[in-house]
């Protein structure tokens, strides 16, 4: 008989972390399709005594060691930026990891699992969905700028930890690859989805391209600009930093700004069921924009900019690609609350590519 390892409680992975003092409570943190996330409270300091302690998921992330290590080097160097520009308090501007009693910047647990511990920065929220142009401002504003703040992260690059995360022609070469193999029989359910990503695959490989022939430069960036990364102010509204650094990598700002597109600039939510729900909004597409540029103050080329209104539609057809290859492979990758939801995700990006097409151009 198969016996299954049981996944260690939080809590276990939770004391081998320096924290203030014994965990008092302790939630699921919802959030991300991804990973999985705690938030504790502590007894001891007055001030900072909450925590999100985070388990990295090991089937998207082979290389937890390697996320890691990037994370590290992220943290670290924007908080030192933060400190070169005069912040008294930069880890109230910027995830702060806690340390192990041995000293590391992470846990590798005996089932294999890799734990981390970040301070929680009080009085924030993340949102699922933006609200208002204010809120693409900020979050346009604090993807941005982020830019800015990993821009001078001394050599070497980080390690690639997903392979051709946003290689677009590749992701659709993936795609139809899981739809001949048809492992679970649902291609023929997905036969209008297969042949509208067909259908409008040309140009996809603007991006990559781009970066491949020099036109576009590498830079470091977030590569996951969804607005549920976004920290905001509880009572200002304002970004007070943005999260989830797991996918910072080497890339063009493009990705981050597409994903933002993709994400922010419509109505209706991730897994719309109701498509005519999902409307490009331009008014949100120029605050976004606004904010970006803004935000990342001058960094960007001439033919970063020319780019821009092609990004969006090339990551919202890419994510189309990848939530169906999931579905017809088993809803492995993303984390799913109901039956079909992979499928569900798919045809909503199918209409945010469509959408984000035909407005960014005239917004
Ligand atoms: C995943 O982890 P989370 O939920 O922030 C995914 C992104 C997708 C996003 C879609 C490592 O992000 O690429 O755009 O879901 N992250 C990874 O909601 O694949
Ligand atoms: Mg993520």
């Amino acid at each position: 008989m198969e016996t299954s390892i049981p996944t260690p409680p939080p809590l276990l992975a939770a004391a081998h972390f320096s924290l203030p003092g014994p965990v008092q409570e302790i939630s699921p943190f919802p959030g991300g399709l991804i990973n999985s996330s705690w938030l504790l409270l502590t007894d001891g300091a007055d001030q900072g005594n909450q925590f999100l302690l985070q388990k990295i998921n090991r089937t998207v992330f082979q290389r937890p060691d390697l996320v890691m290590a990037n994370v590290q080097r992220v943290t670290r160097h924007v908080l030192g930026e933060l400190t070169n520009r005069g912040e008294n308090q930069p880890q109230d501007h910027f995830l702060t990891l806690v340390p192990t009693h041995h000293g590391t910047s992470w846990l590798r647990d005996e089932y294999g699992e890799t734990w981390r511990l970040y301070h929680f920065l009080q009085n924030t929220v993340a949102r699922e969905k933006a609200d208002d142009e204010n809120d693409l401002f900020e979050a346009g504003r604090g993807f941005g700028g982020f830019l800015g703040l990993v821009a001078n992260l001394p050599a070497p690059p980080l390690h690639e930890v997903i392979p051709g995360f946003h290689d677009t022609p590749s992701r659709l070469k993936a795609l139809f690859q899981a739809a001949d193999a048809d492992l679970f029989g649902h291609a023929s359910e997905c036969a209008k989805e297969l042949q509208w990503i067909r259908d409008h695959a040309e140009g996809c490989d603007l991006l990559v391209r781009g970066l491949a022939e020099g036109k576009l430069p590498f830079r470091t960036v977030h590569n996951d600009t969804k607005f549920s990364n976004v920290l905001l102010g509880q009572d200002t509204g304002k970004c007070v930093c943005v999260v989830d650094l797991d996918t910072v990598m080497p890339g063009t700002p493009l990705f981050d700004f597409g994903d933002m597109v993709r994400s922010m600039t419509c109505s209706g939510e991730e897994d719309e069921t109701n498509l005519d729900n999902i409307q490009f909004q331009p008014a949100r597409y120029q605050a976004l924009q606004q904010g970006w540029i803004e935000g990342a103050s001058g960094v960007l080329t001439p033919a970063e900019l020319e780019a821009l209104p092609k990004a969006g539609p090339i990551l919202a057809l890419e994510l189309a690609a990848r939530f169906l290859t999931d579905y017809l492979q088993g809803d492995h990758y993303f984390r799913t609350s109901h039956e079909k939801q992979n499928l569900d995700r798919a045809r909503a990006q199918i209409r945010v590519a469509t959408v984000t097409r035909e407005g960014s151009l005239v917004a």
